[in-house]
């Protein structure tokens, strides 16, 4: 190629002027999508932007790749089952900083951004929280230069799309992928064999010790990899997100293709396909369905199989594996690595079991993300002998060798021994994948203080006496250039020109607005900027949901999973108490409230389900009763996901985080909350704690119940029908859910709803909520009065700085992966 053409190539591909890219878009548009100005859908136009950004990140990735090599590195991986990317184009904008120009290259050819962006399709590969830190996660790591890779799985289906019908939750497939996906790259030369069933035959090698080989496994599953840049903001680093498809190895079943059953000559690669087929939707509960599994071996058994390879390209021996790499493992769903790792250091690359057992110990990680007990993971003995049987006897093995040591260590404990084993006897002899986690890594972690504590001194206590310094805390964060740059751009505008820019990377340097927080010029600033979210907010549920909002109104906003332990009832309580009060005639100085609710419930979870039925029917009556008016309105906006999140947040005045105190690990739909200015009432949970010390106890408003006047309460024989007798206001609310007033078509529709919290109360709605009324009462007060409100609000942003992932990461950098920068070569 001469030199004329090559600097042509050169601009069209690298170059981020307007003109540079408009080639790019019109090249893509044309020889990428085979589209003219007669034929182009918004989706070609869509693509051929994408590809545009795309061409700008491969240099930089595969720049950044070819330096890990050389400079050879340690890397860390994080294995995940989950990831919530969300819309990729405005983040990918963003972090190459070429937003304007792409809008004026678009413009002069007649095309709007904002529309052609409406067709980015949300890969919706994750269920909540999880997931989403995985993704704030990969961007920090990015930022911050460190040499990352995410493996996880590329489901054909993502999680359901929530639709409302009559009030009832209804689940429809999400095929995210149906028009193809052009941030990823098939890597189809990298595909690696996954094997299940078969059995072990033991054998002796020439110096007697035992050999185990795992035969007769059927051998119809490879992983593809399909390989997404992921850039850090500026893009200095672009790191990959390595996502497996399971691929069959036999096209067609010939036994059954020649005898003329075609149906079953193919059903075999229907099977095998169907472990990446669909993410289970649940969070926080594990089903325990043999696909699972499944899944979480299949995604395991390739990263692990990738990792190695990777390594073993620059490393003859496995000398310094632990040095080179470390794996993260994010909460026990890849578990299955601890034995799995084993299985490959010893059948295939021949280590003995002393040398595999310290490699794997140094090099994995395991962060714990939840203490409810429906979601600690545990495997039938029986399934797993059936479907990974040479991983049955590793895990048997491990355990074996870490209970002598147990009994060596503390003599005639058997309780402990008991308390820690890895396989649990009754009442289904089963694996704890738990503690299959914490034995098989050198660190294990809660994700706030409060959680960490919780697992040292009461859930994972016995293994806290016996590793005491392997237990330890990294409170979540999220990225500050989604949640804050992206989703609020004019508030993203308005700090930079106060403070600058650092803050993008260095979110500790908002508190430079502190002084500001006094400023009634900046005050004033700040909420013109706040009531115009409101608006676009308001328009939204206009169109979406042909409901009228009050934008003087709260925005009170609780957008998360629908769970007991969350709570939504204490907050559909309260309106029923707010909607009481106005037909009481007693409104009059009631400050008026739009209460907004968003978030899916597991589709097998019918209490979940159910709620979000109340929420509607309550919905109904009050935003339809004429005394009512502006003063209440309650919005459930439809299928909760990161895009929805985005619009959702920057509107916000307050935050409910009004979870049981004890039952949430952190949260970070909090920092998301607080960081766009929302003042939180929430109980002292999770990372709420952490909230509250950063911004100060006078700009947040807690209520409740502590941790230990939970276990106090259940220690002493938890009665929530004494709360009732007691309070009038909560009798009557209940009183008319049970009796039908809001569901007349079906007096008895929550009959299960009032029952579960007049018999047992699990999650202390009834004992929480008086003292959740009058801490509402406080939020209405201060509301009232806007120069104190937006004190507050601007505090909040300004103290929000610990709650970037890059601080959570630098802290597992340097705590667990022992990981550095890298500088591009
Ligand atoms: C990404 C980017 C590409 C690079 C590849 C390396 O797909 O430029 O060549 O990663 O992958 P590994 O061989 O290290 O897995």
């Amino acid at each position: 190629m001469d030199k004329k053409t090559w600097a042509n190539l050169h601009q069209c591909f690298r170059e981020n002027s307007a003109e540079a890219l408009q080639q790019s878009f019109q090249f893509h548009l044309r020889y990428t999508q085979a589209k003219d100005e007669y034929s182009a859908t918004a989706h070609d136009l869509y693509n051929s932007i994408a590809y545009a950004v795309r061409d700008r990140l491969v240099d930089k990735w595969t720049e950044t790749q070819e330096s890990y090599y050389d400079q050879d590195v340690k890397r860390v991986y994080f294995l995940s089952m989950e990831y919530l990317v969300g819309r990729t184009l405005s983040n990918y904008m963003i972090d190459l900083e070429i937003r304007p120009e792409i809008k004026q290259a678009l413009k002069a050819l007649g095309h709007e951004l904002e529309e052609i962006e409406d067709n980015d399709v949300e890969p919706g590969l994750g269920n909540g929280g999880l997931g989403r830190l995985a993704t704030c996660f990969q961007n920090s790591l990015a930022t911050l230069s460190l040499p990352a890779c995410g493996y996880g799985i590329r489901y054909e289906f993502g999680i359901f799309y929530q639709k409302i019908r009559n009030g009832f939750q209804t689940e429809t497939s999400d095929n995210w992928n149906r028009r193809g996906n052009p941030w990823e790259i098939p890597r189809p030369e990298l595909m690696f064999p996954v094997k299940f069933f078969g059995k072990v035959v033991e054998s002796k090698s020439p110096t007697g010790q035992p050999v185990y080989e795992w035969v007769d496994a059927r051998d119809d599953v490879m992983a593809m990899a399909y390989d997404i840049p992921v850039p850090g903001y500026k893009c200095e680093t672009v790191n990959t997100l390595r996502l497996w498809s399971a691929k069959s190895t036999r096209e067609l079943d010939f036994e059954f293709f020649n005898t003329g059953d075609y149906l079953r000559s193919v059903s075999l690669k229907a099977d095998t396909e169907n472990i990446s087929k669909v993410l289970y939707p649940n969070d926080n509960i594990d089903q325990g369905k043999e696909l699972r599994l499944k899944q979480e071996y299949f995604f395991v058994s390739a990263s692990l199989q990738d990792i190695i390879r990777r390594y073993k390209k620059n490393h003859p021996t496995f000398d310094q594996f632990s040095e080179k790499v470390a794996v993260q493992l994010n909460d026990t769903h890849p578990s299955l690595a601890v034995p799995e790792l084993m299985r490959l250091l010893i059948d295939v690359e021949k280590l003995s079991w002393e040398r595999a057992w310290k490699i794997t110990v140094e090099t994995f990680g395991f962060t714990n993300h939840t203490i409810l007990p429906e979601a600690m993971e545990k495997w039938p003995v029986h399934l797993m002998e059936y479907l990974l049987p040479r991983h049955l006897q590793i895990i048997y093995q491990i355990n074996d060798h870490f209970l002598k040591q147990i009994r060596a260590d503390f003599p005639g404990n058997d309780e402990l021994a008991r308390q820690v084993s890895i396989v649990q006897e009754t009442p289904e002899r089963s694996i704890r994948m738990a503690h299959l986690a914490i034995v098989g890594s050198h660190k294990t972690n809660g994700v706030a203080r409060l959680h960490t504590e919780i697992l040292k001194n009461r859930v994972f206590k016995p293994f806290y006496q016996i590793f005491s310094d392997r237990f330890h805390n990294k409170t979540n964060g999220i990225t500050p250039r989604l949640w804050l740059k992206t989703c609020n751009p004019e508030l993203a505008e308005l700090i930079t020109s106060i403070i600058g820019d650092q803050w993008i990377t260095q979110l500790d340097e908002l508190k430079k607005l502190v002084p500001l927080a006094d400023d009634a010029a900046f005050r004033e600033q700040w909420a013109t900027i706040k009531m115009n979210n409101k608006k676009n907010l308001a328009k939204y549920i206009d169109c979406l949901l042909g409901i009228s909002v009050n934008v003087d109104s709260i925005f009170d906003v609780q957008i998360k999973r629908i769970h007991e332990y969350k709570r939504q009832l204490l907050n559909i309580l309260h309106v029923v108490a707010l909607y009481n009060r106005i037909k009481d005639g007693k409104g009059d100085g009631l400050v008026p409230r739009t209460v907004i609710f968003s978030g899916k419930a597991a589709p097998g979870y019918h209490q979940a389900k159910l709620i979000i039925k109340l929420i509607h029917s309550v919905g109904d009556k009050v935003n339809h009763d004429p005394d009512v008016g502006d003063l209440l309105k309650v919005v459930f906006i439809p299928n909760y996901s990161v895009s929805k999140a985005e619009k959702i947040i920057p509107s916000a005045d307050l935050s409910e985080q009004i979870s049981t105190a004890g039952w949430e690990a952190s949260g970070t739909g909090n920092m998301k909350l607080a960081l766009n200015g929302a003042l939180t009432i929430g109980t002292l949970d999770g990372a709420n704690i952490e909230i509250m010390e950063e911004v100060g106890k006078e700009n947040i408003f807690i209520f409740g119940l502590e941790v230990e006047d939970v276990q106090k309460l259940d220690q002493d024989g938890y009665q929530p029908r004494d709360f009732y007798d007691k309070n009038q206001t909560l009798k009557r609310a209940l009183e008319m859910i049970r009796s039908g007033h809001f569901s007349p078509e079906d007096p008895a529709l929550f009959h299960p709803i009032v029952n579960a919290l007049l018999s047992g109360d699990t999650f202390k709605v009834m004992a929480d909520f008086e003292a959740y009324c009058q801490c509402q009462e406080n939020v209405a007060k201060e509301y009232a009065d806007p120069k104190l409100w937006f004190k507050k609000s601007i505090l909040n942003s300004a103290n929000m700085g610990k709650f970037s992932s890059d601080r959570t990461i630098q802290e597992y950098s340097r705590d667990v992966w022992n990981i550095q920068p890298v500088r591009r070569s």
